[in-house]
């Protein structure tokens, strides 16, 4: 019985492991090793229990457990709060964030109690991923002199989606025009986001187990020109678009090791790789997994924006001379995570998700702008949507993960400098849970998900407001019509999640990803953005766990 494990302590051989002390110095440190009253684990379930550990909860919690999105999950927590309250966490999951994995059924109640006990231990430390194992598994596999000089195929390249397969390990191009798959490509695990270079030819995916692939859409059938695992961990990648270093460089941002390199853009061959351990920007204490989340590439300079998250530091990377490179480090704040330009590209505005902050700079003067408390639950804005509000001018929206507001930060100085870097009005949309929030410039529609949410109703739909009838009194929530996104898709089995609304290039159609578990159907829902009105419904075997999608030109331009 499950409840009765954490009683099935090491006993006898335990002795054998018992911490150790050493003495380095005048310093009292203890081995890493097993406590006496660790629970037992065969060598067989602390790797699977790890396996879990970095497919499910790492990207929360942190490698070394030291949390960020999630609670902090280090030994001296989890032994307090002890083995039923962590099974019952890990089976019920909480309102703040934290997944169901029991009841929702992706984990079964033998991985449950694994994890539960795995918790107990001290992690393993992961190792190291430096220039000797980046070159063993950089791979060019079409040499740029070998590749088309001209678009091989009749595409219209600019309308392409690249769509997320994520427990196939793949990326789906779809037509964004007859809505058919275009090919399906071979990627790292989980592919986190996808970018375009300034071309717009290239485009670069990155998987949570670190592997880029690079993509010529010039071919006759786009495919992998290069590849490169940059870390053992790893959400973002980007290209330089500064006028004059088109298509130059990348750059991939890891997880684990805490670290960015920055790639020839025509190969993936590593130039240099920047570690971002240091210290928090506040208290100054050194931090040993300060991971790179977002990046981004300015519009203003030839610089990468670069959010750590850990220490709070907003990073400009310069990259014009790698041999001497020159970084502006900007005290932002913790928990750096996801966020997007302004409309006008000057401003980068980013949430510090579990402070409750946006953090917004300026990539002219490479300088905090302003930080801002949203008034919800940890922001949660994807790149976030900016659209003209009727009363306070352009403004920037993000939704939360931890509660049904939606609040927008007016993005103005100019016109509108009393709304400026200020929240300007703050309602509710569907539910808490909210992932992702969108619009384009020809749209009068915000559209508002709730992918998160536990209610499997809420989950599956998402909310739309009309633009144009936003009074600005901030007494009255606007109201917002819901569309049933999941039930459209007509999916008889699971309990599918509605995530990431993306329009197509005209801003005409908005996509949907209907994110079902990996042995049931998915789909995508394409809604007509003018009549809020079902388009069309693709649904095709390899469509697995559909979740991101990336239409080419709004992800080449910024616009969203
Ligand atoms: Fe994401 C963006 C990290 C969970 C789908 N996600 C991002 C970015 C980061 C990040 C740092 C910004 C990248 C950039 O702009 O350069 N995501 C994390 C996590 O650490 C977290 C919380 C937990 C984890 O274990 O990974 C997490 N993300 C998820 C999911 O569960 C989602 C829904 C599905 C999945 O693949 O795991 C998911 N994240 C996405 C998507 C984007 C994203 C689709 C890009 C949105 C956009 O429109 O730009």
């Amino acid at each position: 019985h499950a409840q009765d494990k954490p009683k099935e302590h090491a006993d006898g051989p335990a002795a054998a492991y018992e911490p150790s002390m050493t003495t380095l110095g005048q310093l009292q440190v203890e081995i890493p090793g097993r406590k006496p009253d660790d629970p037992v684990m065969t060598q067989e379930e602390f790797q699977k229990a790890t396996q879990i550990y970095f497919e499910r909860c790492a990207g929360c919690h942190g490698v070394l457990r030291k949390g960020a999105t999630g609670k902090p999950l280090t030994t001296d927590i989890t032994r307090v709060n002890g083995y039923e309250y962590l099974q019952s966490f890990i089976t019920y999951g909480s309102p703040a964030g934290m997944p169901n994995w029991g009841t929702s059924g992706e984990l079964n109640e033998a991985d449950v109690d694994l994890m539960a006990r795995y918790l107990l231990l001290e992690p393993p430390a992961p190792p190291e991923w430096g220039m000797p194992e980046m070159k063993n598994s950089w791979k060019v596999v079409v040499k740029p002199e070998d590749r088309p000089t001209k678009q091989m195929n009749s595409l219209d390249l600019e309308n392409i989606m690249s769509v997320t397969l994520r427990d196939a390990g793949q990326v789906a191009l779809i037509d964004g025009n007859t809505h058919e798959i275009v090919s399906v490509i071979d990627t790292g695990y989980a592919v986190h986001i996808s970018r375009i270079s300034a071309s717009g030819r290239y485009l670069f995916v990155i998987g949570r187990d670190g592997l880029v692939n690079m993509i010529d859409l010039w071919m006759e059938k786009p495919d992998t020109v290069a590849s490169i695992k940059i870390g053992i961990e790893a959400r973002s990648v980007e290209t330089s678009k500064f006028e004059g270093w088109e298509d130059k460089l990348a750059i991939a941002g890891a997880y684990w090791p805490p670290q960015y390199v920055i790639m020839d853009g025509a190969t993936l061959e590593p130039l240099k790789i920047v570690s971002t351990r240091g210290n928090i920007y506040d208290e100054q204490v050194y931090h040993p997994e300060p991971r790179v989340a977002s990046i981004l590439a300015s519009h203003y300079k030839p610089e990468f924006i670069v959010n750590v998250k850990e220490t709070g530091k907003i990073l400009f990377v310069d990259y014009t001379d790698l041999k001497n490179l020159k970084t502006v480090e900007i005290e932002a704040e913790r928990f750096l995570h996801d966020g997007g330009f302004d409309s006008t590209h000057r401003y980068f505005l980013v949430a510090a998700n579990q402070r409750g902050k946006i953090a917004v700079v300026d990539t002219k003067e490479d300088k905090l702008t302003a930080l801002i408390e949203t008034g919800g639950q940890t922001p949660h804005p994807g790149r976030g949507a900016n659209f003209t509000h009727p009363v306070f001018g352009p403004v920037w929206a993000t939704s939360h993960l931890g509660d049904e507001s939606v609040a927008l930060i007016g993005t103005d100085p100019e016109g509108h400098p009393d709304q400026a870097w200020k929240i300007v009005d703050n309602f509710y949309a569907l539910g808490g849970g909210s992932l992702f929030i969108k619009t384009h410039p020809n749209s009068q529609h915000l559209y508002v998900d709730a992918a998160l949410n536990p209610d499997a109703e809420v989950s599956s739909s998402v909310a739309v407001f009309d633009i144009s009838t936003m009074t600005g009194d901030t007494e009255t929530d606007p109201e917002f019509k819901t569309l049933p996104i999941g039930e459209w898709a007509g999916i008889a089995e699971g309990q599918p999640r509605v995530v990431q609304p993306e329009f197509n290039k005209d801003g005409t159609e908005v996509w949907f990803s209907v994110w079902n578990a990996k042995d049931k159907e998915s789909a995508i829902v394409v809604v007509d953005d003018k009549t809020l009105e079902l388009k069309k419904v693709i649904k095709d075997q390899r469509l697995i766990t559909p979740t991101g999608k990336f239409n080419v030109l709004n992800t080449q331009k910024d616009i969203y």
